[in-house]
């Protein structure tokens, strides 16, 4: 059932998962505009008229973000900036406008298509067709959905959980949106049950940094907050789109440019947000086309290239330590650091040739980073993606975070590190428990507060979760959120996983793909989305979010539901106890009535949210203390580690070899399609497609626009492949190759993951290409 996962390999299909095409492609090999803007602006309005939105679209606008009222915006994690008063952009206007679309997915839907026949339509498509409306059920014999009582699709999960052998046969995934309410009450229902499978989306997303940072310093999150980024002298962003991804940090980076600090971008590509912005909020920027720089330098590194540059950097630093000892801040590292005579070691042994090879940099460019970096009394350094989904992320976070302990950039202001986290609320899952491997501490209080007894062993994350469906280990899938078999790799293997499933249940806000590969019994549970309002026994419930930089807001609703029937996260989480646990000694439904009783356990459990009800009341809400910011390291030494990792290969053995990424475009989130579109990268109406350098293309003997297939080398020995996507000349390093996310997955093999994170490899795929057969 290839055509279940919208492959549809027979039909050349330009604009993958998006919205159909004509085929007429533009690729103008980049964008030579400001990014942000008035560009964004007319695209803004196109999707507030295609949601049929323009007036409630608007109007939600000015809500969002604000401090005391209002919801947070559901899209990225990037803090609220405090001096802002429109504190908006583009893509996060998309994302609202995308749920409040009047369209709606009935029960005469489901009756009028079926299962078989919804797979053959675009994923843009299923989408397109708005929000769902009531619990529906698959039926085997008509092979349709058909409309379920909340009650009944409680009863049936709760059948099914009790039936299984062992907690450890059900698998509970999160996608990044959750609140923390709900995910509070969704950990604790799963350890309730008996099991710690929490796979999320984090797991493919930022599990390296969250790794990194807690063996170097004890803290799973970044220590670097906004104030930070509006203080320090020297930025790194490494490996982030920041146009697309977190369009808000370009007013962050145009702020920093203006004020004199050197803005440096790390990415094998020269995005959009690495050169200029109008600053979107500024309504005399936008009027006058005045635009800002947001970069004082790009460096074009290969992929995975990284740690070499930032061990050339703290190589300049030991360089220029001989001569002045003073650019060491070594009172910072006697006091607060271990190892660092050996990382000092490691450095000096690491040859120059080496450290150019291997970051696909010159010399002088790697040392003028460094001297950047030398100069800068404060500095701050940031990454996404880019960083942490390669093989050796743990060790180059690791090597970041080496890096900025020479010079004691650590937990004073206008320094840190500072992941740039996905999910508007990924990394507030985590916090509030979403995690396969939680330390024994943390489940130690959870039990004490709860009256539970949490299971001890460790639990499955995101690969582990498909792998245990092949074996057979793993019966029941509950997805809160998100898509999973779009979202994580090897497509085909994944949907056979899921297919393999004695119930899977979808917890969302619009059809998808994973509605479509389903188990032998299916569910699909849609929930109230963040824009709308929440009422419960005691009257409308706020919920609350953690952004990238760990503030915690609260977040009010106050649309009328898509549909009478939908409930909210945390009462389907509810509803499911309910129903499956019989003894449960938790009070479910008091819970449910009123959301500060839950956040009163929170407050409880969780570090640093003692006093939860009261703080989150505040405006912008609080910022969750952090040990490591106040240099108290908490590791098993007690002082921040250096790590010791040895330079890694990065490159390929056979130079026919590319080293392929998958990112996303301009008018997308995740696995939702808004376009064929990438306005910052010149591409319109065309996402089967492949970037490659003009060398590449011609060695290979590939046109401009000509169909190529590739074909994909797994660490088992494996191979994969998509035919006719078009290759595109693009400024990338030889040897390297970049194109779409979700089209590109079903490369990633599912062993093609990270032995440090366990992260799929969804930056570093091995490549060949060739033209396609006519
Ligand atoms: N509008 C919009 N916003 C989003 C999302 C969305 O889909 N749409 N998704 C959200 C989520 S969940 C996340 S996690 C974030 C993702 O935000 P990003 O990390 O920006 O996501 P990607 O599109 O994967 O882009 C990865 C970037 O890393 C670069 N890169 C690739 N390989 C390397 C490398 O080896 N080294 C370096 N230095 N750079 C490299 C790529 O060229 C690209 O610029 O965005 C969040 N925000
Ligand atoms: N090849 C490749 N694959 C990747 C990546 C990559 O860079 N390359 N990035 C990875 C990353 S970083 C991430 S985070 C994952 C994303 O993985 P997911 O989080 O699983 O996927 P999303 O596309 O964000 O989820 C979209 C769906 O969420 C549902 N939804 C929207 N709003 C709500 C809500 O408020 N509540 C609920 N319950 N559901 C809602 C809608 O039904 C929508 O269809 O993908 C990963 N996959
Ligand atoms: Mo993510």
């Amino acid at each position: 059932m290839g055509e279940a996962f919208g492959l549809m390999q027979d039909v050349p299909r330009q604009g993958g998962f998006g919205p159909a095409t004509d085929g007429r492609w533009v690729s103008k090999g980049g964008y030579d505009h400001p990014a942000a803007g008035w560009g964004a602006a007319f695209s803004v309005a196109d999707v507030l008229i295609r949601t049929r939105e323009p007036f409630a679209g608007t109007k939600a606008m000015f809500v969002m973000n604000h401090p005391g009222r209002g919801y947070d915006c559901p899209g990225c994690a990037w803090p609220d900036d405090k001096g802002v008063t429109l504190d908006i952009c583009e893509n996060g206007i998309k994302h609202v406008t995308w749920e409040m679309t009047h369209k709606r997915v009935g029960r005469e839907f489901f009756q009028n298509h079926t299962v078989t026949e919804l797979a053959n339509w675009t994923d843009f498509d299923l989408e397109d067709q708005g929000r769902l409306t009531e619990p529906m059920v698959y039926n085997a014999a008509t092979d349709r959905y058909e409309p379920i009582s909340w009650d009944d699709a409680f009863a049936m999960i709760g059948e099914q959980l009790r039936a299984l052998e062992s907690p450890d046969q059900a698998a509970f995934y999160t996608s990044g949106r959750l609140s923390n309410e709900a995910s509070f009450l969704y950990q604790l229902f799963s350890r309730e049950y008996g099991t710690n499978n929490l796979p999320d989306c984090s797991n493919m997303c930022h599990e390296a940094s969250g790794r990194a940072l807690t063996a170097s310093i004890a803290t799973g999150k970044g220590t670097a907050d906004l104030e930070d980024w509006d203080q320090c002298d020297a930025l790194f962003v490494m490996g982030v789109n920041a146009a697309s991804n977190a369009p808000r940090m370009l007013t962050t980076l145009a702020a920093a440019v203006d004020r004199g600090a050197q803005v440096v971008h790390v990415n094998p590509l020269i995005e959009a947000g690495a050169t200029r912005t109008i600053v979107p909020h500024e309504i005399i920027d936008m009027a006058t086309f005045h635009t800002t720089p947001t970069s004082t330098d790009n460096l074009q590194v290969r992929p995975g290239g990284d740690f070499a540059l930032i061990r050339g950097m703290a190589k300049v630093v030991f360089e220029a330590a001989e001569s002045d000892p003073s650019v060491l801040d070594q009172a910072f590292i006697d006091e607060y650091t271990h190892e660092f005579e050996a990382y000092r070691r490691i450095v000096e042994a690491t040859s120059w040739a080496e450290l150019v090879e291997q970051a696909g940099l010159g010399e002088p460019e790697i040392r003028r980073a460094g001297e950047i970096y030398l100069a800068a009394d404060r500095t701050v350094i940031s990454w996404c993606l880019g960083v942490s989904q390669h093989e050796h992320a743990v060790d180059t976070i690791r090597e970041i975070v080496n890096l900025l302990l020479l010079r004691g950039n650590i937990g004073r202001p206008g320094a840190g590190p500072s992941p740039v986290r996905g999910h508007s609320n990924v990394q507030g899952n985590r916090t509030c428990g979403i995690n396969h491997n939680p330390t024994a501490a943390w489940l130690d209080r959870l039990d004490e507060v709860c009256g539970i007894t949490s299971p001890r062993t460790h639990g499955l994350d995101t690969v582990h979760t498909v792998a245990a469906m092949h074996a057979g280990a793993v019966k029941v899938f509950v997805g809160m959120g998100g898509n999973f078999v779009r979202a994580a790799p090897d497509t085909p293997f994944t949907a056979a996983g899921l297919n393999q499933c004695d119930l899977t249940v979808q917890v969302s806000t619009k059809l998808n793909r994973s509605h479509l590969v389903h188990g032998r019994n299916a569910l699909i549970l849609p929930c109230l989305a963040r824009t709308e309002a929440d009422l419960q026994k005691n009257g409308p419930q706020s919920i609350s979010m953690e952004d990238a930089m760990s503030s915690v807001q609260l977040s009010t609703g106050t649309r009328r539901p898509a549909s009478e029937h939908l409930r909210s996260e945390p009462a389907i989480v509810a509803g499911i106890a309910m129903a499956t646990l019989e003894n449960s000694v938790t009070p479910w439904q008091d819970y449910i009535d009123d959301y500060s009783r839950i956040r009163d356990v929170m407050a409880k459990v969780l570090p640093g949210f003692e006093g939860y009800n009261q703080l989150v009341e505040q405006p912008y809400g609080f910022r969750i203390p952090q040990p490591a910011r106040e240099r108290d390291f908490r590791t098993p030494s007690g002082r921040a580690e250096f790590s010791l990792a040895p330079l890694p290969n990065v490159i390929p053995e056979d130079a026919d070899i590319l080293v392929l990424q998958t990112m996303r475009s301009h008018d997308q989130w995740n696995t939702t399609i808004y376009s064929n579109n990438d306005r910052y990268r010149g591409i319109r109406n065309i996402r089967e497609l492949i970037f490659m350098n003009r060398k590449d293309m011609r060695m290979r003997g590939i046109k401009e626009g000509a169909f190529v297939d590739i074909v994909s080398y797994s660490k088992d020995g494996t191979t994969r492949s998509v035919q006719r996507f078009r290759a595109l000349e693009y400024d990338i390093p030889r040897g390297s190759a970049a194109g779409y996310m979700p089209e590109l997955n079903v490369l990633i093999g599912a062993k093609d993951y990270s032995a440090q994170s366990d992260q799929p490899l969804m930056k570093s795929i091995r490549v060949r290409v060739a033209p396609s057969a006519e």
